[in-house]
């Protein structure tokens, strides 16, 4: 028996009786408990871990299959990871859903039961977070050898809860009850230095040491990520900050001194305690900072360490290894790789910089210029001083290839320096990304040229072929399969099979169900029930959802103006037939972001007012449910009937909420901006409900010098709705998002007020023809498979990571 290959193993159970002698095992020699005495929580633990049993063979035999091949690897970077509930996923993935079923009834719990004790690692705060997720789920379905880094935060992203005063935040210990589906490796533990200086290696111009004054401890656990449909299960690496033995200090501890004593593991350990630290003081940036270099260095010196397992040298390291950076966070890397390359391992600079170019490979995810990251340089310097140090040599060498291409030109010189001189010397880390990279891509056809157009045209003229696009996908088996059951069965048996879970172009084959009306029937009929089951509103209600988080370029403002306009209306006019809407918001805001909390506020507010007037609320609900997450994410949207992506056009990425309720047969209205527009190209202008200015118009209205208070004079509903917060009746925070908007009105909201009340008019009359609304919803489930998170992991392989598939062998 070959032990390496891991197949030796014992055979999990196939049959209802053998999984639940499987289940029985677990129940009595992993919890220690009996059938007589399991609580729930036993129920789940065991369940959990015999189905994770399952995944962990199929893991034993990828990473025997990898490891034989030794073949190029994919790395993805991250600091957050939206992974969502585990069992229910892994249920499917494993094909062990029907047998557990039994198999728990027999204990006297249900499925449902024991998936309600399965709480969501909230390690992410949105769209950047839950794509991560999406990509690593799709890697594995096409069995790319991949592993994504990450960090293990104690504190996922803050629970929310809403009252009438807006948004709380209560911390989310979300593994305090453990996490089975959760493998520590204590074995693969790394050493990480922060703070401390740098002394010149005699004989040697760009060697140095560093002398770190603070050491802590990486030690990381694994995430199995299955694939769908196939045997491989790759891992999600976590890292967890410790503190080395030597920081707790016995001699205070004798003395009495209990807190001073624990003071540096304390400080330590608090490098992972939570998710996007308040960045409001610059000890909270710091340890933004730290978090960053944290997961970078554990994860660099896991990587060499996985290389050096099948390869000798360096030569080859660039061959079989491609790091995709996940927005800047985790741009140290580069530096740090020049680092482990050039002091540690005597790597010739040149070399080392050819190496590293090579490697990396960086995403960007926004335009907006405050969300691209910069640090003060005296904080590097502090915390990082040999980082900088190196950065200063990438950035001499760089702006030297500068100027030979654009010889004098001084302001072009400044304008792309990887420092910022004025006001405050920082560093720029997507300058740093483009330049330490081979491949730079946006996420959605416009936001990758508006990347090249504008905030990195200097970049996209000095080297135009290293920009590419690949916009963003979804995970249809999380999105479509498990959270809409439903639907899923009627695409199927439409179908004729399930294979649209492994190749989504497949829905297109729903086309031609359009226009059979009992299909249609079926269709709505699934929608309604969808609604039952989430329980917010009327069924037969127009459910209208903005599910996000809250910005002020996202525009939830814009959706209450319409809301308030509606108020207004149906109130003049009680008698009219009206449609009935539910306007379901749902999201959170940034501890510190106070407009966007203000925005929370007023919906709170203004939905109480419409429930306490009997005349609005028959034909008007405003609900917020709290605490929006990936598993709330899979009951809205499979209600939702339409899906409201109204940010100003060219301040959106791409948006991935777009794709899912698309892909569940909700209609859009929406700008042009980000993924939207590749969403209408393909379900087709009929089947969308499009509105507002474009991003070239709307950078030309602010150019041209722009004027909320001329909507507002001119348009007679505008002004009512905004006379209406400024009266007061919606509290101050109504006065204070008015005033907002009047004065400023950064994202133009009032500019497409017009228009997007003319979109939801059409929106209503279309509402009102059922059949016809009906046949807009499954052409946009047929037409929506292009934006499977498969399709973009393709994109990736062939035109940025060039890495082929490892195929692992079946069992028998
Ligand atoms: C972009 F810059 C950022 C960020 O810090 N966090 C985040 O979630 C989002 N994003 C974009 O706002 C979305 O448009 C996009 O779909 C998503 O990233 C994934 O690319």
């Amino acid at each position: 028996m070959d032990l390496r290959q891991g197949i030796g193993l014992r055979k999990l159970g196939k049959t209802t009786d053998e999984f639940q002698q499987d289940l029985l095992s677990n129940l009595y020699y992993r919890r220690g408990t009996t059938v007589e005495s399991a609580s729930a929580r036993d129920a789940y633990e065991a369940l959990s871990q015999t189905v994770r049993d399952h995944l962990a063979e199929r893991r034993a035999r990828t990473a025997a299959a990898q490891f034989a091949s030794n073949p190029r690897w994919v790395y993805y970077l991250s600091a957050e990871y939206l992974l969502g509930a585990q069992l229910e996923q892994n249920l499917l993935y494993s094909g062990t859903g029907d047998l557990a079923a039994e198999a728990v009834k027999a204990l006297g719990f249900s499925l449902e039961d024991l998936e309600d004790l399965d709480v969501e690692p909230g390690l992410g705060n949105g769209g950047l977070g839950r794509l991560a997720a999406c990509l690593v789920d799709s890697l594995a379905t096409r069995d790319i050898p991949a592993v994504g880094y990450g960090i293990r935060y104690d504190l996922g992203i803050f629970r929310q809860v809403i009252t009438e005063n807006g948004q709380t935040e209560l911390p989310d210990d979300w593994a305090f009850q453990g996490n089975p589906w959760e493998f520590p490796a204590p074995d693969d533990r790394q050493t990480v230095g922060f703070y401390g200086h740098t002394e010149p290696i005699p004989g040697s111009e760009t060697r140095k040491t560093w002398v770190p004054g603070e050491i802590v401890l990486g030690e990381p656990s694994h995430m199995l990520v299955p694939g769908y449909g196939t045997e491989t299960v790759n891992i999600v690496r976590l890292w967890s900050a410790k503190a080395s033995e030597a920081s707790f200090d016995l001699s205070r501890f004798s003395a009495g001194q209990y807190a001073e004593a624990v003071q540096e593991a304390v400080r330590a350990e608090n490098i992972s305690k939570v998710l996007y630290p308040d960045d409001s003081t610059e000890l909270g940036r710091e340890l933004r900072l730290k978090q960053q270099y944290f997961l970078v260095s554990c994860s660099l010196r896991d990587i060499v360490r996985r290389f050096r397992l099948r390869n000798e040298g360096w030569d080859t390291f660039a061959d079989k290894t491609v790091i995709q950076l996940n927005d800047t966070h985790p741009t140290i890397a580069i530096p740090e790789l020049m680092r482990l390359l050039v002091d540690e391992y005597e790597v010739p600079w040149e070399k080392a910089w050819e190496i590293t170019r090579k490697t990396f490979a960086y995403t960007c995810h926004t335009l907006l210029p405050e969300a691209l990251e910069t640090w003060p340089v005296r904080m590097f310097e502090k915390l990082l001083p040999r980082h900088l140090e190196i950065i200063y040599l990438i950035n001499m060498l760089f702006l030297r290839e500068v100027e030979a291409r654009f010889p004098g030109d001084h302001d072009r010189l400044r304008r792309m320096s990887i420092i910022q001189e004025e006001p405050e010397r920082r560093v720029r880390m997507a300058h740093l990304a483009v330049v330490g990279t081979e491949a730079v891509n946006g996420v959605a056809e416009l936001h990758s040229k508006l990347l090249r157009e504008t905030v990195l045209d200097d970049f996209a003229a000095l080297w135009p072929a290293k920009f590419q696009n690949v916009t963003n996908g979804v995970s249809p088996r999380r999105f479509v399969k498990l959270s809409n059951p439903r639907l899923s069965d009627l695409i199927t048996e439409g179908l004729g099979d399930d294979g649209w879970l492994r190749d989504l172009e497949r829905l297109a084959g729903l086309e031609r169900l359009a226009d059979d009306s009992s299909f249609r029937e079926r269709w709505q009929a699934i929608k309604r029930a969808n609604k039952v089951d989430l329980a917010v509103g009327d069924p037969d209600s127009l459910t209208d959802v903005m599910i996000k988080r809250f910005h002020e370029y996202k525009r939830q403002q814009l959706k209450l103006l319409h809301v308030i306009t509606l108020y207004q209306r149906i109130r003049q006019n009680p008698a009219a037939d009206w449609v009935p809407r539910t306007v379901l918001f749902a999201g959170k805001a940034a501890p510190a972001y106070h407009a966007a909390k203000d925005i929370i506020r007023l919906i709170a507010t203004i939905a109480a007012r419409i429930e306490a007037d009997p005349v609005v609320s028959p034909y008007l609900k405003v609900v917020f449910p709290s605490n929006y997450n990936v598993t709330l994410a899979e009951r809205i949207i499979p209600a939702a009937d339409l899906s409201e992506q109204i940010s100003l056009a060219g301040k959106e990425a791409s948006g991935t909420g777009n794709m899912k309720l698309a892909l569940n047969g909700a209609i859009t209205i929406g700008t042009l901006d980000g993924a939207n527009i590749e969403i209408r190209a393909r379900v087709g202008e009929d089947n969308f409900f499009l509105f507002g200015m474009d991003a070239y118009e709307a950078a030309q209205a602010r150019a041209n010098g722009y004027h909320p208070r001329h909507y507002y004079e001119r348009d007679d509903e505008l002004r009512a709705a905004m006379d209406t917060l400024i009266s007061g009746i919606f509290g101050d925070v109504g006065r204070r998002v008015a005033g907002s908007l009047l004065d400023w009105d950064e994202y133009l909201t009032l500019g497409d007020f017009r228009s997007y009340l003319e979109s939801q008019e059409h929106v209503e009359k279309t509402w009102r023809d059922t059949a016809r609304w009906t046949r807009m919803s499954i052409l946009n489930t047929a037409h929506s498979g292009f934006f499977s998170a498969d399709r973009t992991v393709a994109d990736y392989a062939a035109r940025i990571w060039r890495v082929a598939p490892v195929a692992v062998p079946r069992l028998d």
